[in-house]
């Protein structure tokens, strides 16, 4: 599914980074036909995250597609749609980029699930936003929640065939979904008529999700992954190994002359997924799509295939009790 063969991105990502809307990741097809980024800024400041202060994700978001990105994460529930919207205009109206040359997706949460709610939420998001569409339209989680955070048994076949309403009015040029297993893209696919363009689950080092991500390929699905360091930073300190002093990693991304996140994102990428790494650190986000000058030898690919155990870094099991929970109901 990567358009560009990786043999010649790296003359390829030079060529187009001469252009300045142009960006710095190659871009891998939908199965709609649209192109989609092959790397985006996160803008999800995780559950631990203090409250948003002032503008410093619109900060990232700027750095970001000053850096040579292209794709942009977000959410309602995220409350960043306000900052990423202001980071874009501000970019738009200094010439860097136009709208076309970027890619935003937002999410659907889980309280607006019945069809009649769907349509509203998503003009929220883009009034949020400020934007007359979205690239990408998710509905974040198959489970569905009443106002009050209690679970609604809300089917996401339902919530699905009015996201096919939107997507046919224009508001977004693609849906997919986040946080859905193998047998909820099934019912996707037989009862809801439309096979998602994209799945953006959690993928990193210790939760490859090898079963998932060969189903998505035959599929023709693409994957994003969200929180794609996992544990490397010592996010849930009982967590498995590696973190980012290993000396395995350290030693491969002094070889290559990179860092141990960059190692981490460069892996992602040859697994074929879309890595959506956050930073509220310029330095670090520009570092972070800084990773197609190099690639990994299959011993390379072999050892960081090895940290693969199945942990998550997140299961919201205080959902487990919903008929859609997509997860293993322990960690
Ligand atoms: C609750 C947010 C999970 C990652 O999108």
């Amino acid at each position: 599914m990567v358009v560009y063969k990786y043999s010649f991105v790296f003359v390829f990502a030079a060529v187009i980074h001469l252009s300045p809307s142009a960006g710095l990741a190659p871009v891998l097809k939908l199965n709609n036909g649209k192109e989609i980024p092959g790397f985006g800024i996160g803008t999800w400041l995780g559950t631990n995250s203090n409250e948003l202060k002032g503008d410093e994700v619109q900060k990232s978001v700027e750095w970001a597609i000053d850096a040579g990105y292209r794709h942009i994460d977000t959410a309602a529930i995220y409350s960043t749609e306000d900052q990423v919207g202001r980071a874009i205009k501000k970019k738009i109206a200094e010439g860097v980029v136009k709208r076309e040359d970027l890619f935003v997706t937002t999410k659907l949460w889980n309280t607006n699930h019945k069809k009649e709610a769907v349509l509203p939420a998503l003009r929220k998001s883009l009034k949020n936003l400020d934007l007359d569409y979205v690239d990408l339209y998710l509905i974040h989680w198959p489970i569905a929640l009443h106002d009050n955070a209690s679970i609604s048994q809300t089917d996401y076949v339902e919530t699905w065939q009015a996201m096919t309403d939107v997507l046919n009015q224009g508001l977004t040029k693609s849906i997919g979904v986040s946080n859905f297993n193998i047998q909820q893209l099934e019912r996707l696919k037989s009862e809801g008529g439309v096979t998602p363009s994209v799945l953006q689950v959690e993928i990193n080092l210790n939760l490859q999700q090898p079963a998932l991500l060969d189903y998505c390929k035959a599929q023709g699905i693409v994957v994003v992954a969200y929180t794609p360091f996992g544990n490397l930073f010592n996010r849930q300190p009982s967590a498995p190994a590696p973190r980012a002093d290993d000396q395995r990693l350290v030693a491969i991304a002094q070889k290559y002359k990179k860092t141990v996140p960059q190692i981490v994102l460069r892996y992602l990428v040859e697994l074929g997924v879309i890595p959506i790494p956050k930073s509220l650190h310029k330095d670090r986000v520009e570092e972070n799509i800084q990773i197609y000058d190099f690639s990994l030898t299959p011993d390379e690919i072999q050892l960081l295939k090895s940290f693969d155990n199945g942990y998550r870094t997140l299961s919201p099991l205080f959902w487990a009790h919903s008929p859609y929970f997509p997860f293993e109901s322990k960690n």
